[in-house]
């Protein structure tokens, strides 16, 4: 894998029942022609694991990590805690308290150890501020967030524009 190929965004979600909830933030990855891996590792039942792939991330370069979670989401401050490569936090919600307990848990992260955290379920907010974190450093990702920002004062809607279906501009 070249340089070019190698992934600027880690997405790492607590349980394998969270893949079907990437569906929105690989359309926009895929938009902005971010490179990105999705790993599955649990906070709770394999600590070691997150931490590995928190160290792991950060020897590889990868600019910014994404952790989804659902319930008593531990996984975004976990990885927060063991890498500087900055983590956007996504509560997943779940039937029995909406996802309130995964956004507490995911944004009330003690001083020093900060999680970006998004809203509850918004995995395309939060691979669209990875793309704006990457765009900082790649002059490609860059253009693509104008062209973003100027289709969405047109008043494309998000979704459409990243699947193709909204009108080109
Ligand atoms: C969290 O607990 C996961 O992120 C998931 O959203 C939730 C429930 O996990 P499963 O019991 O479905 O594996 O760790």
């Amino acid at each position: 894998m070249g340089p070019a190929e190698r992934p600027a965004v880690a997405v790492v979600v607590g349980s394998a029942n969270d893949l079907k909830r990437l569906d929105e933030a690989r359309a926009v990855f895929d938009w902005f022609g971010l490179v990105y891996e999705v790993h599955v590792a649990s906070a709770h039942r394999a600590p070691r694991r997150v931490l590995d792939l928190a160290e792991d991330a950060q020897r590889r370069g990868v600019r910014v990590l994404i952790a989804g979670a659902g319930k008593a989401a531990a996984l975004p401050g976990v990885l927060a805690a063991a890498t500087t490569v900055p983590v956007i936090g996504v509560p997943f919600s779940s039937p029995d308290l909406g996802g309130l307990d995964a956004l507490l848990s995911a944004v009330q992260m003690p001083r020093g150890v900060p999680v970006a955290t998004v809203a509850i379920d918004g995995v395309a907010n939060a691979a669209i501020l990875a793309a704006e974190i990457c765009g900082l450093g790649d002059p490609r990702v860059a253009r693509r967030l104008v062209e973003f920002k100027a289709r969405l004062a047109e008043g494309e809607d998000v979704m459409a524009l990243v699947r193709g279906e909204g009108a080109e501009p």
